[in-house]
Formats: structure tokens, sequence, C-alpha cells
């Protein structure tokens, strides 16, 4: 989904689902790409370039890899049906276009018959850090090369029907946190260290150092029903990062319902964004400073 900043918020989470009625009931678009002036295929070069700098030794292998083997490069922003002819003969998966965030049963709808929507649009030069919507960048640059990983390809399409089916029972917030804690803001270990695979981070300057690096996040193995009651921050950088022992761990998430977990967890305690619990397998205990800033400064 989106990424966020430490200069200027970002919205995230639910869609509204509101705005103006969509052309097409599935709200897709086309790209239009030889509408692309050459100032946004710059923009996209920018973000592409810096981000490309940081993410070795950072994402994990099969975001590299993903990114390696797809049709994109710093030149020009990405043509949608040029990349989704590898996409599909890897995965199975296509990349659309839409204009922007798309209703929760318009986006469960697409995930789960493979196809990824993709913001048609490029954010302004002087809004790099600053997005409101998914763009393109968020969209192609974060999600498109995990979406090379068979693995993932499988937990995002599992994703999309179990999406529809929270939905019915108006359990989304907790399925919508899952998708949050890993397919936007996962870390995995990886024999050489802790490694980037969410696209939220991914397609983040600022939150790739901070989700890496820095000591202020608690970093805590990932736990399904854990992750379900704890909330999100959609304005800023995660104050938990909650970290798979493997990928494959999702395979396995996957091909669980749900549905007896809902009914379990419904009026438990839910967590703060920043909340160690007893339970918790700690990686790192954050020290908080970033965050204890931002709430002293009255902006978080
Ligand atoms: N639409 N285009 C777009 N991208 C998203 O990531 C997205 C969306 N609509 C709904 C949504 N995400 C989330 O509310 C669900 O994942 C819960
Ligand atoms: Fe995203």
């Amino acid at each position: 989904m989106l990424q966020t900043s430490n200069t200027a918020p970002a919205k995230h989470g639910l869609a509204a689902g509101t705005g103006h009625a969509p052309a097409r009931p599935d709200w897709t678009i086309d790209q239009d790409w030889g509408r692309y002036t050459a100032e946004e295929h710059g923009v996209w070069r920018t973000l592409f370039e810096r981000q490309s700098r940081l993410l070795p030794g950072r994402a994990c292998d099969e975001f590299i890899r993903g990114m390696q083997d797809l049709p994109i490069g710093p030149e020009q922003i990405p043509d949608f049906e040029q990349m989704s002819k590898v996409l599909r003969q890897r995965t199975g998966w296509e990349v659309v276009a839409v204009p922007g965030l798309v209703p929760d049963d318009v986006f469960f709808e697409h995930l789960a018959n493979r196809r990824f929507p993709a913001g048609q649009f490029i954010r302004k030069p002087h809004e790099l850090d600053y997005l409101e919507e998914p763009d393109v960048f968020h969209d192609v640059f974060g999600h498109v090369p995990m979406l090379m990983n068979p693995v993932i390809a499988d937990y995002i399409q599992a994703y999309g029907e179990g999406g529809l089916k929270a939905n019915r029972l108006g359990m989304l917030e907790k399925l919508a946190r899952v998708y949050w804690y890993t397919v936007e803001f996962g870390l995995v270990q990886q024999s050489d260290g802790l490694r980037i695979y969410g696209a939220g981070i991914a397609s983040s300057f600022s939150e790739t150092r901070f989700a890496v690096e820095d000591e202020s996040p608690n970093r805590v193995r990932f736990e399904l029903a854990r992750v379900m009651q704890t909330h999100y921050r959609i304005d800023d950088f995660q104050e938990t990062y909650f970290v798979l022992g493997h990928l494959d761990e999702l395979l396995e998430l996957a091909r669980i319902d749900f549905a007896p977990l809902y009914q379990r967890l419904a009026g438990a305690p839910e967590h703060e964004p920043g909340d160690v619990l007893p339970g918790d397998a700690v990686l790192t205990r954050g020290s908080g400073h970033y965050h204890a800033a931002r709430r002293n400064a009255g902006t978080a």
C-alpha cells in the first residue's frame, strides 16, 4: 500500500471506497503509457535510482532477484503490458491500472484473480516522500518484484480470497492487519541478516533504513493471532515490525482458515503499535525514541 515518511504523513488503511463512479465496474483504467510526460518519467528515475542504491543488503534476495528479472529500469515508468508478460509466465500474475485506492471488495476481487491493481499516476516532483494514495512507484517498484516469487504470488491471491470472506464476516480489520504487517511492512530473517520484503518499506527511502537499522522500532517474531490484534500506524513509520523466519511461512498462512480465529479473537484485547507483550519473541526491543520525539512535538 502506501509508503510513509518522516516529513509528511501519508494516508492509509482500509479504503474509504467512495468518490467518483468508475467507468468500468472493476475500476481499471487504461495505463495510457504514451501519455506520461518527460517530467513524470524523471520522477520515476529519481525514485528508482535512490531506492536501488539503498536496497542491496537491505531487501531480501527474492526482491532483488524479482527486480532483476523484470523489464523495469530507471529510464522510464514501466509499461504494464510488457511487465505482465514476464509476470504471467513466472507466476500467472498480471498488473492492471487503477486511478488510486479502490474499494476493498474490488481490490480483493482483483487479487483473488491474480491481477495486481497498480496506481496509474506518479507523485509530483515536490512530493517524493509524500503519498496519499498508492502510485505507480509504490505499486510497481514495491510490490511487483515480490509477485515474481511463487510463495508471495500464492499468498497475495489467498489474501484476496480471504478478504472477500472477511468482508462478509465483518472481520476485515483483523485481516487487513495481517496484510499490513506482511505484504506492506514485513521483514524476514535471512542467513546474512534481517531483510525487507514489505512493499511499504521497499518503496520508501526513509523507512528502508529505519526498518532495518534504526534502534527505535521493535522487531518481533511474526505470530498470526498477535498481529491480528495489533493496530498499525498509517501516517508514520511503524513502531513494531514483525519478522518471519522464512518467506515459506506465508505458504502456511495462506492455507489457514481464519474464520475460527476471528471467533476466538472477537472481544480479545487489542494492542497498540508500540506494545511489546510478555509472549512476544523479541528480536530487538526498540528504544522508541523516534515516536517519543514525535509525540512530544505533538505531531504523532
Ligand atoms: N486499493 N489500489 C489499491 N491499493 C491498495 O493497496 C488497496 C486498495 N483498496 C483497499 C486496500 N488496499 C485495503 O483497504 C485492503 O487491503 C484491506
Ligand atoms: Fe501497497
